[in-house]
Protein backbone atom coordinates (compact mmCIF):
# COMPACT_ATOMS: atom_id res chain seq x y z
CA UNK A 1 0.00 0.00 0.00
CA UNK A 2 1.00 3.30 -0.91
CA UNK A 3 2.04 5.84 2.22
CA UNK A 4 2.85 9.50 2.28
CA UNK A 5 6.79 9.88 2.91
CA UNK A 6 7.43 11.71 6.06
CA UNK A 7 9.38 15.07 5.71
CA UNK A 8 12.13 14.28 8.39
CA UNK A 9 13.22 17.45 10.29
CA UNK A 10 16.51 17.36 10.61
CA UNK A 11 19.10 20.68 11.29
CA UNK A 12 18.85 21.23 7.34
CA UNK A 13 15.74 22.80 6.58
CA UNK A 14 15.99 25.23 9.53
CA UNK A 15 19.44 25.99 7.94
CA UNK A 16 17.40 26.75 4.94
CA UNK A 17 19.51 24.44 2.99
CA UNK A 18 17.96 21.64 1.07
CA UNK A 19 18.92 18.01 1.80
CA UNK A 20 16.78 15.39 3.77
CA UNK A 21 19.42 12.56 4.79
CA UNK A 22 20.94 12.75 8.25
CA UNK A 23 23.59 10.28 6.97
CA UNK A 24 25.02 12.75 5.19
CA UNK A 25 26.57 14.31 7.89
CA UNK A 26 28.77 11.21 8.89
CA UNK A 27 30.10 11.00 5.57
CA UNK A 28 33.71 12.47 5.44
CA UNK A 29 33.92 12.41 1.86
CA UNK A 30 30.75 13.11 -0.23
CA UNK A 31 31.77 12.34 -4.53
CA UNK A 32 29.03 13.46 -7.03
CA UNK A 33 29.56 10.78 -9.21
CA UNK A 34 27.64 11.80 -11.95
CA UNK A 35 28.87 15.03 -11.84
CA UNK A 36 32.36 14.27 -10.95
CA UNK A 37 32.43 16.89 -8.42
CA UNK A 38 33.30 16.15 -5.11
CA UNK A 39 33.64 18.13 -1.70
CA UNK A 40 37.04 16.68 -0.71
CA UNK A 41 38.29 17.26 -4.49
CA UNK A 42 36.23 20.93 -5.53
CA UNK A 43 36.16 23.55 -3.16
CA UNK A 44 32.14 23.69 -3.64
CA UNK A 45 31.13 27.02 -1.55
CA UNK A 46 34.05 29.18 -3.57
CA UNK A 47 32.53 27.63 -6.88
CA UNK A 48 28.62 27.41 -6.62
CA UNK A 49 27.99 29.00 -3.31
CA UNK A 50 26.69 32.62 -5.61
CA UNK A 51 23.67 30.85 -7.13
CA UNK A 52 20.60 31.82 -6.80
CA UNK A 53 18.99 30.22 -10.06
CA UNK A 54 19.25 26.72 -11.37
CA UNK A 55 17.61 26.13 -14.97
CA UNK A 56 17.46 21.96 -16.18
CA UNK A 57 16.62 20.82 -19.41
CA UNK A 58 16.78 17.78 -21.13
CA UNK A 59 19.64 18.31 -24.05
CA UNK A 60 23.00 19.05 -23.46
CA UNK A 61 23.09 20.96 -26.22
CA UNK A 62 20.05 23.19 -25.45
CA UNK A 63 21.70 23.41 -21.60
CA UNK A 64 24.75 24.81 -23.17
CA UNK A 65 23.06 27.19 -25.63
CA UNK A 66 20.32 28.55 -22.72
CA UNK A 67 24.00 29.39 -20.77
CA UNK A 68 24.99 31.03 -23.68
CA UNK A 69 21.95 33.09 -24.50
CA UNK A 70 21.71 34.42 -20.37
CA UNK A 71 25.45 35.19 -20.48
CA UNK A 72 24.52 37.98 -23.39
CA UNK A 73 21.24 38.42 -21.51
CA UNK A 74 22.84 39.79 -18.23
CA UNK A 75 25.82 41.23 -19.94
CA UNK A 76 28.55 39.64 -18.04
CA UNK A 77 32.20 39.99 -18.88
CA UNK A 78 34.03 37.78 -21.55
CA UNK A 79 32.53 35.55 -24.47
CA UNK A 80 29.80 33.45 -24.11
CA UNK A 81 31.43 31.32 -27.03
CA UNK A 82 34.22 30.14 -24.31
CA UNK A 83 32.06 28.76 -21.49
CA UNK A 84 33.04 25.20 -20.31
CA UNK A 85 30.84 22.24 -19.23
CA UNK A 86 31.90 21.87 -15.32
CA UNK A 87 31.16 18.20 -15.65
CA UNK A 88 33.18 17.37 -19.13
CA UNK A 89 35.13 14.56 -17.25
CA UNK A 90 31.92 13.09 -17.45
CA UNK A 91 29.11 12.72 -19.94
CA UNK A 92 26.72 12.30 -18.27
CA UNK A 93 25.80 15.44 -17.64
CA UNK A 94 26.53 18.65 -18.66
CA UNK A 95 26.94 21.67 -16.30
CA UNK A 96 27.42 25.47 -16.84
CA UNK A 97 27.86 28.61 -14.67
CA UNK A 98 27.17 32.04 -15.99
CA UNK A 99 27.47 34.29 -12.83
CA UNK A 100 24.26 33.50 -10.49
CA UNK A 101 22.65 30.84 -12.88
CA UNK A 102 23.47 27.38 -13.21
CA UNK A 103 22.39 25.05 -16.40
CA UNK A 104 22.34 21.64 -16.48
CA UNK A 105 21.11 18.49 -18.66
CA UNK A 106 19.40 15.94 -17.10
CA UNK A 107 19.03 13.68 -20.23
CA UNK A 108 15.52 12.14 -20.51
CA UNK A 109 12.64 10.41 -18.28
CA UNK A 110 12.40 10.03 -14.45
CA UNK A 111 15.62 7.92 -13.63
CA UNK A 112 18.28 9.83 -15.47
CA UNK A 113 16.19 13.67 -14.14
CA UNK A 114 16.62 11.63 -10.25
CA UNK A 115 19.97 11.00 -10.35
CA UNK A 116 21.02 14.43 -11.51
CA UNK A 117 18.08 16.02 -8.43
CA UNK A 118 19.91 14.04 -5.94
CA UNK A 119 23.42 15.33 -6.99
CA UNK A 120 22.57 19.14 -7.69
CA UNK A 121 20.61 19.07 -4.49
CA UNK A 122 23.47 17.68 -2.69
CA UNK A 123 25.76 20.32 -4.46
CA UNK A 124 23.53 23.26 -3.33
CA UNK A 125 23.72 22.43 0.27
CA UNK A 126 27.54 21.29 0.03
CA UNK A 127 27.98 24.75 -1.39
CA UNK A 128 25.91 26.59 1.21
CA UNK A 129 23.62 27.77 -1.02
CA UNK A 130 20.49 29.56 -0.28
CA UNK A 131 17.46 30.56 -1.65
CA UNK A 132 17.74 28.96 -5.20
CA UNK A 133 15.18 28.84 -7.38
CA UNK A 134 14.89 26.26 -9.97
CA UNK A 135 13.68 25.95 -13.58
CA UNK A 136 12.91 23.03 -15.86
CA UNK A 137 12.86 24.18 -19.34
CA UNK A 138 11.64 21.22 -21.91
CA UNK A 139 9.56 20.21 -24.73
CA UNK A 140 6.34 18.31 -24.92
CA UNK A 141 3.58 17.32 -26.58
CA UNK A 142 0.14 19.66 -26.04
CA UNK A 143 -3.24 18.33 -26.02
CA UNK A 144 -5.62 21.08 -27.70
CA UNK A 145 -3.38 23.95 -28.01
CA UNK A 146 -1.64 25.07 -31.54
CA UNK A 147 2.14 23.83 -31.11
CA UNK A 148 4.34 25.88 -29.82
CA UNK A 149 2.27 26.88 -26.79
CA UNK A 150 4.50 27.31 -23.93
CA UNK A 151 2.80 25.53 -20.50
CA UNK A 152 3.43 26.62 -16.82
CA UNK A 153 2.58 23.26 -14.77
CA UNK A 154 0.52 23.97 -12.31
CA UNK A 155 0.08 20.56 -11.26
CA UNK A 156 2.48 17.85 -12.63
CA UNK A 157 -0.06 14.82 -12.55
CA UNK A 158 0.86 10.94 -13.26
CA UNK A 159 -0.39 8.58 -16.16
CA UNK A 160 -3.49 8.55 -13.67
CA UNK A 161 -4.38 11.96 -13.31
CA UNK A 162 -2.69 12.01 -9.58
CA UNK A 163 -0.71 14.67 -8.79
CA UNK A 164 2.28 12.91 -7.31
CA UNK A 165 5.18 10.91 -7.55
CA UNK A 166 5.32 6.89 -6.57
CA UNK A 167 9.10 6.04 -5.54
CA UNK A 168 9.87 2.30 -4.53
CA UNK A 169 11.94 2.46 -1.78
CA UNK A 170 13.08 -0.50 0.09
CA UNK A 171 10.16 -2.50 -1.63
CA UNK A 172 7.96 -0.22 -0.54
CA UNK A 173 5.97 2.40 -2.23
CA UNK A 174 6.28 6.14 -0.78
CA UNK A 175 4.11 8.46 -2.57
CA UNK A 176 5.48 12.16 -2.79
CA UNK A 177 3.22 15.42 -3.56
CA UNK A 178 4.26 17.28 -7.08
CA UNK A 179 2.89 20.81 -6.05
CA UNK A 180 4.86 23.45 -7.68
CA UNK A 181 5.21 27.22 -6.38
CA UNK A 182 2.19 28.56 -7.00
CA UNK A 183 3.25 32.24 -7.20
CA UNK A 184 6.70 31.41 -9.03
CA UNK A 185 4.27 29.63 -12.07
CA UNK A 186 1.64 33.32 -11.99
CA UNK A 187 4.97 35.28 -12.49
CA UNK A 188 5.89 33.56 -14.96
CA UNK A 189 2.88 33.67 -16.82
CA UNK A 190 2.79 37.70 -16.18
CA UNK A 191 6.51 37.62 -17.90
CA UNK A 192 5.23 35.88 -20.84
CA UNK A 193 2.69 39.07 -22.11
CA UNK A 194 6.03 41.32 -22.06
CA UNK A 195 7.52 39.03 -24.47
CA UNK A 196 6.72 38.62 -28.52
CA UNK A 197 6.48 35.56 -29.63
CA UNK A 198 5.87 33.37 -26.52
CA UNK A 199 1.75 32.06 -26.09
CA UNK A 200 1.72 30.73 -22.69
CA UNK A 201 -1.01 29.29 -20.72
CA UNK A 202 -0.63 27.77 -16.82
CA UNK A 203 -2.22 23.86 -17.14
CA UNK A 204 -1.38 20.44 -15.33
CA UNK A 205 1.60 18.78 -17.05
CA UNK A 206 1.24 14.90 -17.35
CA UNK A 207 4.45 13.32 -16.72
CA UNK A 208 4.86 9.48 -18.72
CA UNK A 209 7.79 6.62 -18.47
CA UNK A 210 7.52 6.35 -22.05
CA UNK A 211 7.33 8.09 -25.22
CA UNK A 212 5.49 6.26 -27.65
CA UNK A 213 2.93 3.63 -25.46
CA UNK A 214 2.97 5.71 -22.08
CA UNK A 215 1.68 8.57 -24.24
CA UNK A 216 -0.97 6.80 -26.28
CA UNK A 217 1.04 7.02 -29.08
CA UNK A 218 0.06 5.00 -31.85
CA UNK A 219 3.42 5.19 -33.87
CA UNK A 220 5.88 3.17 -31.72
CA UNK A 221 7.37 -0.28 -32.11
CA UNK A 222 4.69 -1.72 -30.04
CA UNK A 223 0.61 -0.33 -29.76
CA UNK A 224 -1.97 -2.36 -28.38
CA UNK A 225 -4.72 -0.05 -28.93
CA UNK A 226 -7.19 1.71 -30.83
CA UNK A 227 -6.98 4.81 -32.60
CA UNK A 228 -10.49 5.91 -30.84
CA UNK A 229 -9.05 4.33 -27.15
CA UNK A 230 -6.15 7.01 -27.70
CA UNK A 231 -8.48 9.58 -28.25
CA UNK A 232 -10.49 8.66 -24.96
CA UNK A 233 -7.45 8.90 -23.01
CA UNK A 234 -6.09 11.79 -24.15
CA UNK A 235 -9.66 13.59 -23.88
CA UNK A 236 -9.93 11.95 -20.36
CA UNK A 237 -6.82 14.18 -19.53
CA UNK A 238 -7.97 17.17 -21.41
CA UNK A 239 -10.80 17.54 -19.27
CA UNK A 240 -8.31 16.43 -16.06
CA UNK A 241 -6.98 20.06 -17.30
CA UNK A 242 -3.71 18.49 -18.21
CA UNK A 243 -2.24 20.55 -20.97
CA UNK A 244 1.06 19.05 -22.25
CA UNK A 245 2.53 15.61 -22.07
CA UNK A 246 6.48 14.78 -21.00
CA UNK A 247 8.44 12.60 -18.61
CA UNK A 248 10.16 14.39 -15.91
CA UNK A 249 7.89 16.50 -14.21
CA UNK A 250 6.85 14.81 -10.97
CA UNK A 251 9.95 14.15 -9.68
CA UNK A 252 11.11 17.41 -10.19
CA UNK A 253 8.30 18.74 -8.62
CA UNK A 254 8.54 16.11 -5.53
CA UNK A 255 12.32 16.40 -4.62
CA UNK A 256 12.12 19.58 -5.21
CA UNK A 257 9.24 20.71 -2.77
CA UNK A 258 10.51 18.05 -0.06
CA UNK A 259 13.99 19.47 -0.35
CA UNK A 260 12.53 23.14 -0.04
CA UNK A 261 13.50 24.38 -3.51
CA UNK A 262 10.93 26.66 -5.08
CA UNK A 263 10.52 24.94 -8.31
CA UNK A 264 8.48 25.42 -11.96
CA UNK A 265 8.35 23.41 -14.87
CA UNK A 266 7.99 25.59 -18.55
CA UNK A 267 7.84 23.61 -21.70
CA UNK A 268 6.74 24.18 -24.84
CA UNK A 269 4.71 22.29 -27.01
CA UNK A 270 5.98 20.89 -30.25
CA UNK A 271 2.87 19.47 -31.61
CA UNK A 272 -1.00 18.73 -30.58
CA UNK A 273 -1.81 15.47 -29.33
CA UNK A 274 -5.04 15.55 -30.45
CA UNK A 275 -4.27 15.79 -33.99
CA UNK A 276 -1.38 13.50 -34.20
CA UNK A 277 1.71 11.62 -32.96
CA UNK A 278 4.85 12.26 -35.48
CA UNK A 279 6.85 15.81 -34.54
CA UNK A 280 6.88 16.80 -38.39
CA UNK A 281 7.10 20.45 -38.02
CA UNK A 282 10.78 21.44 -39.60
CA UNK A 283 13.45 21.85 -37.45
CA UNK A 284 14.39 25.56 -37.67
CA UNK A 285 10.32 25.66 -36.33
CA UNK A 286 11.37 23.28 -33.67
CA UNK A 287 14.10 25.04 -32.48
CA UNK A 288 12.50 28.58 -32.30
CA UNK A 289 9.97 26.71 -30.50
CA UNK A 290 12.40 25.36 -27.73
CA UNK A 291 14.07 28.93 -27.57
CA UNK A 292 10.71 30.17 -25.60
CA UNK A 293 10.92 28.56 -22.27
CA UNK A 294 14.69 29.87 -22.16
CA UNK A 295 13.26 33.78 -23.58
CA UNK A 296 10.60 33.41 -20.54
CA UNK A 297 13.03 32.13 -18.31
CA UNK A 298 15.62 34.24 -18.65
CA UNK A 299 12.83 37.52 -18.36
CA UNK A 300 12.25 36.07 -15.06
CA UNK A 301 15.84 35.88 -14.00
CA UNK A 302 16.52 39.77 -14.82
CA UNK A 303 13.33 40.33 -13.58
CA UNK A 304 15.01 39.14 -9.97
CA UNK A 305 18.13 40.70 -10.66
CA UNK A 306 16.25 43.98 -11.09
CA UNK A 307 18.40 44.23 -14.61
CA UNK A 308 14.78 44.97 -16.53
C1 LIG B 1 10.30 15.84 -23.43
O1 LIG B 1 10.98 15.47 -24.52
C2 LIG B 1 11.70 14.26 -24.27
C3 LIG B 1 11.20 13.16 -25.16
O2 LIG B 1 11.31 13.50 -26.51
C4 LIG B 1 11.51 14.00 -22.79
O3 LIG B 1 12.71 14.15 -22.07
C5 LIG B 1 10.58 15.04 -22.41
O4 LIG B 1 10.16 15.20 -21.14
N1 LIG C 1 8.26 15.34 -25.40
C1 LIG C 1 7.39 14.42 -24.97
O1 LIG C 1 7.61 13.80 -23.91
N2 LIG C 1 6.28 14.19 -25.68
C2 LIG C 1 6.02 14.83 -26.85
O2 LIG C 1 5.00 14.54 -27.48
C3 LIG C 1 6.94 15.79 -27.29
C4 LIG C 1 8.07 16.03 -26.55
Amino acid sequence: MAVMAPILHTGYIEQKQYVNNPHLDNMEEDILYHFNLGTKTHNLPAMFGDIKFVCVGGSANRMRSFAQFIHQQLELPGNADDISDICEGTDRYSMYKVGPVLSISHGMGVPSISIMLHELIKLLYHAHCSDVMVFRIGTSGGIGLPPGTVVITDKAVDSFFRPQFEQVVLGKVITRSTELDKGMAEELLQCSTKLPNCPSVIGNTMCTHDFYEGQGRLDGALCSFSTEEKLEYLKKAHEAGIKNIEMESTVFAAMCRICNLKAAVICVTLLNRLEGDQISTPHDVLVEYQQRPQYLVAHFIKKHLTLL
